[in-house]
């Protein structure tokens, strides 16, 4: 059997990730580096469908890559590279958008969610046509397995249809890549509105952990978190929102189960507990935070790694385009 081909792709929308990107996403594409070919992507041509600014989509672009090179993803195991640096997402993305049915695409919840924030005279086209590139990111690797969150089921899900009307329109083109959405992989939510998810568009400051935050503002934050009534460190949803969002924090980090956190601060109070969520915490992302922030001061060497990626992501892309072109019948 061959080694199974992973792609997966983060859009440089924030100056930092979250602990909710790591522990939902992040934390999926370095275990499957090991025994996968996989791909990873910064892709920023995706970036483009808000409002952008010039200084910020660099600077994101470039703490995106260290981010996840200090976070385990291995420029030997894997290929990291940046979407704008590899041509053939645009060219294939027509062809997606010329398989695409606008009825199809308009079905879209994530275009219908964004445009309805954003108001319908201000929404671009391109935010319309974002599942047909991000097909194209996908098909373009031939990519068995893609790892998303539960969000971007429908957009695989598009991309299988997409692949498969092309094959049986013009011949076999393109891998139907299967969705790797893992049920297991923590939710981490808001420390101060713990029903809410953690997040970088609609968080509050003080309840999003970022990776390149300082140790001392990441532990103040998680002992500040929002407390809940009662006194027991157990975990219920309901009930404890705040308490259980940190049981799964410190669980997910720790490797300890829930059961066995609940037993060791039986009897213990909430600040104890956040005391130690918070040391969890810092010492887990601290060395993370300090090798992002050594790649970022040499700035050559990072972009040298990500052109890297692309040649070799170059190399695979323009096979399955030169295929897809012949299938379509273009003269060469
Ligand atoms: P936005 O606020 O713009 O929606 P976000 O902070 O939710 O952004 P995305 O860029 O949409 O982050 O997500 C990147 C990846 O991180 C996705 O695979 C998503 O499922 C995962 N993710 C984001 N937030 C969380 C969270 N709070 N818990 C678990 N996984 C998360
Ligand atoms: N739409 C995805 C990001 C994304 C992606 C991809 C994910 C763009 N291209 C290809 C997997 C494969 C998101 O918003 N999380």
């Amino acid at each position: 059997m061959s080694i199974k081909r992973v792609l997966s792709g983060i859009q440089p929308t924030s100056d930092s990730f979250h602990l909710g990107n790591y522990l939902g996403a992040l934390k999926q594409w370095v275990a499957l580096q090991d025994g996968h070919d996989a791909f990873y992507c910064i892709v920023d041509l995706h970036a483009l469908t808000m409002e952008t600014e010039p200084a910020l989509m660099r600077k994101r672009t470039l703490a995106s890559a260290a981010q996840l090179i200090a976070l385990g993803i291995s420029t030997d195991k894997s290929t990291l590279f940046v979407q704008s640096q590899v041509p053939q997402h645009n060219q294939l993305g027509w062809l997606m958008e010329c398989m695409a049915g606008f009825g199809e695409a308009n079905r879209m919840t994530q275009f219908k969610d964004k445009s309805s924030k954003t108001g319908a005279d201000s929404v671009r086209v391109g935010l319309f046509t974002y599942p047909m590139l991000q097909a194209a990111d996908i098909l373009l690797y031939q990519a068995d397995l893609v790892p998303v969150g539960e969000d971007q089921r429908q957009h695989i899900e598009l991309t299988r249809d997409l692949a498969g009307r092309f094959n049986t329109r013009y011949g076999q083109t393109f891998t139907i890549p299967d969705g790797y959405i893992l049920k297991t992989a923590a939710k981490i939510n808001d420390l101060q509105e713990p029903t809410a998810k953690m997040s970088k568009s609609s968080g509050s400051a003080a309840g999003v952990i970022e990776i390149l935050d300082s140790p001392e503002v990441n532990a103040k934050k998680i002992k500040s978190s929002m407390t809940d009534t009662g006194s027991e460190v157990r975990f219920n949803e309901k009930e404890k929102p705040g308490i259980s969002n940190l049981l799964t924090i410190h669980s997910a980090l720790s490797g300890a189960t829930i059961a066995a956190l609940e037993n060791e601060f039986a009897g213990k109070g909430y600040g104890d507990f956040k005391g130690v969520v918070a040391d969890v915490v810092v010492e887990y992302l601290a060395p993370i935070r300090s090798r992002a922030l050594e790649l970022l001061e040499d700035e050559k060497h990072l972009i040298d790694l990500l052109h890297k990626g692309a040649a070799k992501a170059r190399t695979v892309a323009a096979g399955t385009l030169e295929t897809a072109y012949k299938n379509l019948g273009t003269v060469a």
